[in-house]
């Protein structure tokens, strides 16, 4: 096992700067009103540099930058637009430790998790839409013998981009690296909670990219992130957070009429029939792991499998082996490798978890194991740390109702199949769902009645670049990853000619 140095101290792998700028035209550029704002890490409370509060005489600025880069960028052929794609990723892969150490201590999540998954996919995600981009075809039609309908595939334009703070690079590269591949540059605003990861990201890859191809302003959804999404000057925008903010991006999106992508909030139900008890090899192993995947990522996943519906013909024997295997799960300090479960990203995350474990005794759920902060103490006094937490109670509870977005499963029986997918649809959300069985049948029936955008079966968590991403119901408009995301960073040119010498 490794314990990774804490970024400050002599043998660390990342040291941040003392304070970020915006990043603006290929350079750093302070905040024209002077302002900055602290930022603590969840692993021990503690500000570790300042940011920039940007406001919307920053956002102009860096829409400037990106409408200047615009045209050289939207000209450069596929394959230009790939080989920077790829050098950013050889470079990521290069630096994967520092990148993975910088992730875990801006946002508390295990640097296990950050060098096995939340790096490589980020990596794999530039790879992945460099080969989609160079592999687009654009198509004709034949109108008659001499007319002909041809379709291009053109950037949209300035994309402005806001994103989240449980997955920062990740979330990052899913919306940076389909729209640079499509020839569009970007305004982004990373999350007030995590500014600082992105800032390591660009001071590893941007002399790779032109000036003003991708600008970051910092600062807060209210201050920067509205006039961004409000711009007229943006040709579209994807966001990431809260079903609220969803909706006020829409609304802001709606006075310009831009497109907008949304992925918003889920409360995903993991279904797990009987027979997933009765297996002899190691499948129950397996969905017990599944069933732990609501503490993965401190449970601060849009689709945190955060409401269990299990048989009643196993229930208490299934459920018995979850406690176990969730009181198995090793909290610590989210640079030791040895650690499973590490810190929630912010004060603010902490107290709303808190606040929804009262909320659910209140409500008469019963704590089956968890239910409390976690007290690690020593260095790790001041951080934002809880307890993995399974609640007991009927899907009409609260806490089996809104997200918690924490590491917390509220737990419930059903009968049969009709119950399963009733109490499964039973919700506003629709982003992410998992079954467990190994009848095919029940299986695929069970997939397609689940109204999510995506229905893990026999397995959870997984994010491959090629697999579609997004939600149904509240949870979403559009998707992300897969090469069909390319369509909400594209629009289509029809050139419709005559090469008839003929009068019309
Ligand atoms: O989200 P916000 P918050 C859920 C989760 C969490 C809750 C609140 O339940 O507890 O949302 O988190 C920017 N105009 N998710 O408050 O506010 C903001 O600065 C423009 C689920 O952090 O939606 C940040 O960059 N931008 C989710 C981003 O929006 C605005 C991931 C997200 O912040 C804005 C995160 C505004 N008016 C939270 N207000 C998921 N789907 O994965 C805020 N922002």
């Amino acid at each position: 096992m490794t314990r990774y140095a804490d970024p400050g101290s002599p043998d660390a792998l990342v040291s941040y700067r003392s304070r970020y700028d915006h990043w603006i035209g290929g350079d750093y550029v302070p905040p024209a009103r002077g302002r900055y704002f602290e930022n603590p890490t969840p692993v021990n409370g503690r500000p570790f540099t300042e940011v920039a509060r940007g406001t919307a005489e920053d956002v102009e600025r860096a829409l400037d930058a990106a409408h200047s880069a615009l045209p050289a960028w939207s000209r450069t052929s596929p394959a230009e637009r790939a080989a920077v794609l790829l050098r950013i990723a050889d470079r990521m892969e290069a630096r994967l430790e520092p990148l993975a150490v910088a992730e875990s201590w801006e946002n508390g999540k295990p640097v296990r998790e950050t060098l096995a998954a939340d790096i490589p996919l980020a990596i794999d995600h530039f790879r992945y839409f460099a080969g989609v981009i160079r592999a687009q075809e654009g198509s004709l039609s034949q109108l008659d013998e001499d007319t002909v309908a041809y379709h291009f595939h053109e950037p949209l334009g300035v994309v402005a981009q806001i994103i989240p703070w449980n997955f920062p690079l990740l979330m990052a590269a899913w919306k940076l690296a389909p729209a640079l591949a499509a020839g569009n540059t970007v305004v982004l605003k990373p999350a007030e909670q995590t500014p600082a990861s992105i800032h390591v990201w660009l001071d590893l890859v941007s002399d790779l990219l032109p000036p003003g191809v991708v600008n970051v302003v910092n600062g807060f959804g209210a201050e920067a992130g509205k006039p961004l999404a409000a711009s007229p000057r943006v040709a579209k925008i994807a966001f990431t957070g809260e079903t609220t903010t969803g909706r006020l991006i829409m609304q802001y999106a709606s006075e310009n009429l831009k497109p907008v992508t949304l992925e918003l909030g889920g409360k995903s139900p993991n279904v797990f029939f009987d027979d997933v008890s009765a297996a002899e090899d190691d499948f129950l192993d397996k969905a017990l792991e599944g069933f732990t995947m609501f503490a993965l990522n401190q449970g601060e996943v849009c689709t945190c499998p955060s409401r269990a519906l299990i048989q009643r013909g196993h229930y208490d024997s299934f459920l018995q082996a979850a406690i176990a295997r969730t009181e198995a799960i090793v909290p610590g300090h989210p640079l030791d490798t040895a650690t499973m479960t590490g810190a929630q990203a912010s004060n603010d995350q902490l107290e709303k978890i808190l606040s929804y474990l009262d909320i659910g005794k209140q409500e008469g759920a019963r704590v089956l194991t968890g239910g409390s902060r976690a007290a690690l103490g020593g260095e790790l006094a001041g951080g934002y740390y809880v307890e993995p937490t399974i609640l007991e109670g009927t899907n009409r509870m609260r806490v089996f109702q809104e997200e918690i977005f924490g590491p917390v499963v509220a737990v419930t029986p059903f009968t049969d199949f009709d119950e399963a997918v009733s109490l499964a649809n039973d919700t506003l959300y629709g982003l992410g769902a998992g079954v467990w069985t190994r009848d095919a049948n029940t299986a695929y029936r069970a997939g397609r009645a689940i109204q999510a955008g995506r229905v893990w079966t026999n397995c959870y968590h997984s994010y491959p670049a090629h697999a579609a991403f997004g939600g149904y119901k509240q949870s979403g408009i559009g998707r992300e990853g897969h090469r069909m995301v390319l369509e909400h960073y594209q629009q289509t040119k029809n050139l419709l000619v005559s090469y008839s010498p003929k009068k019309l």
